[in-house]
């Protein structure tokens, strides 16, 4: 059975233009004026556009003492109904478990999930098995290695380790991710707040100022660039990493940089709130900034030195989140975002006259599926691409509630927001997952997606700095100056 989307207009990374799209066995088989099919979606009024790609979700993930609360059912249910069509899950081994292993659990969870996945692997420990488990993690098309910066204790590798990772990393082909907050300076800052007896939420982000983000950004850029790696930084919430990001950049780095949808649009002083509820829901890591580390983000997004919109979803029921009464440091770390991403993008960026439609499609699929390597089969409107499309309407609008929401918590960081851009269908390969508003999605739908590591002309983040070659030596025996 065909399906036909008509009447509506393409918008892609590159080109906005009106064309039918002819969809069979999950693909996009032509792209035309007048198609005819099976069925017919009707696009009239609406953009036809990729479908998001969500490279930052925790679902079911142990953590802080407890799991992350959406699973891959909900949690690609929400993803669904907010028009993104795929999403990629962090692999988070155990110390001293294996990789393969670990991705054995992930792959048990994830069969429910209704729309695409791939993983990411973390690199939680440093040892033997894991630098043996990581060709084999590249080989099963696992090619993004994430390293934690913080969590010290728990998570975190040191420099050490984070280089002879990011060298192995850069040796496979991969692709290194860091997620850049200086751990021993947060242990520290946590442990003197808490003893002056700053136990409430707001310390949190007390305990992680942009300076912790600024420097182990930088730090994480000159060490791949010692690897020889490219570097995908998750999470840029402030002006000092996405200073180095861009500094990086202009340098002819090959560094990438991912702002949330939530540090986009949801500020500080959300942790001032009276109520503790309030300020404990959004209490993740990094925090909320204020508007000015805001509007760098959005700077960023539209000078192209910030290349991907994200949620880093990971939610907590408020039950949960009460774990931390008393104690800041144990409030589990997450916020949710999946379902509203894309709707919340559109709306403060395209609708506010902050990003092309064009530049919107780019930061939300495009660019990612790029950088992930698994472009064209994802993020594209072309022949040949996997038809996870959403079919965009500018005109229907909502207010953001935890009553109406897929997301399997009790509360929702965007409240009362109004959005104004919606997906009036979406299609996860061709499964009409959202089909006029209605949420028909399948369970078990969903399939792995496994990526290939990147081309080897890819791999130098400095190729005209070779740091690993001999230096030259001159007649005398006196080592020449400068390389
Ligand atoms: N930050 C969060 O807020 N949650 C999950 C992990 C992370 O780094
Ligand atoms: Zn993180
Ligand atoms: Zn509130
Ligand atoms: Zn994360």
């Amino acid at each position: 059975m065909t399906t036909v989307i008509k009447n509506g207009t393409i918008v892609t990374a590159d080109l906005t233009y009106k064309a039918d799209v002819l969809i069979d066995q999950g693909k996009i088989t032509q792209i035309g004026i007048g198609l005819k099919g099976d069925r017919t979606v009707d696009a009239t009024g609406c953009f036809v556009m990729p479908g998001g790609i969500d490279p930052h979700t925790h679902l079911e993930m142990p953590f802080m003492g407890t799991y992350s609360a959406d699973d891959f059912e909900s949690g690609t249910r929400a993803a669904l109904a907010g028009g993104t069509t795929m999403v990629v899950d962090f692999v988070l081994p155990g110390q001293g478990q294996g990789l393969m292993d670990a991705a054995q659990m992930w792959h048990n969870k994830s069969g429910r999930a209704n729309c695409d996945y791939s993983y990411h692997m973390a690199i939680t420990w440093w040892g033997q098995k894991v630098w043996e488990d990581m060709e084999l993690s590249v080989k099963a098309g696992m090619t993004s290695f994430k390293h934690f910066m913080a969590y010290k204790g728990a998570l975190m590798v040191n420099d050490d380790e984070l280089y002879q990772s990011f060298k192995r990393v850069g040796d496979l082909g991969g692709l290194a991710m860091v997620h850049a907050e200086n751990g021993d300076v947060v242990a520290e800052l946590t442990a003197k707040l808490l003893a002056e007896g700053n136990t409430g939420p707001e310390a949190h982000a007390y305990s992680r100022p942009p300076q912790v983000e600024g420097e182990a950004t930088n730090r994480a850029i000159m060490i791949a660039d010692m690897a020889g790696v490219p570097l995908y930084v998750v999470h840029t919430s402030c002006e000092d990493a996405h200073e180095a990001i861009r500094r990086a950049r202009m340098q002819g780095k090959r560094v990438w940089g991912e702002p949330l949808i939530q540090h986009l649009t949801l500020d500080d002083s959300e942790y001032q709130n009276p109520d503790w509820d309030h300020a404990a829901r959004r209490v993740m890591s990094p925090p909320f900034r204020n508007k000015l580390h805001q509007d760098s983000l959005w700077a960023g997004l539209q000078s192209g030195s910030l290349s991907v919109v994200a949620t880093d979803h990971c939610a907590f029921t408020t039950e949960q989140k009460r774990y931390g009464v008393g104690n800041f440091a144990k409030i589990p770390n997450g916020t949710g975002g999946l379902e509203d991403r894309m709707p919340m993008l559109w709306t403060h960026g395209v609708g506010m006259g902050r990003l092309t439609m064009n530049e919107f499609v780019a930061v939300t699929s495009t660019n990612i599926a790029k950088i992930l390597n698994c472009y064209p089969q994802k993020g594209a409107v072309l022949v040949g691409a996997d038809a996870d499309l959403v079919v965009w309407d500018p005109e229907k609008s909502k207010t953001i509630g935890a009553a109406s929401q897929q997301s399997a918590i009790d509360y929702n960081v965007f409240e009362g927001k109004v959005v104004k851009g919606l997906p009036r269908y979406t299609l996860s390969r061709g499964v009409v997952s959202v089909d006029d508003g209605e949420i028909k999605t399948r369970e078990g739908h969903g399939k792995f997606i496994a990526r290939d590591p990147r081309p080897a002309v890819n791999r130098a983040l400095s190729a005209w700095k070779d740091l690993t070659a001999p230096r030259p030596v001159a007649r005398s025996g006196i080592p020449a100056t400068g390389v």
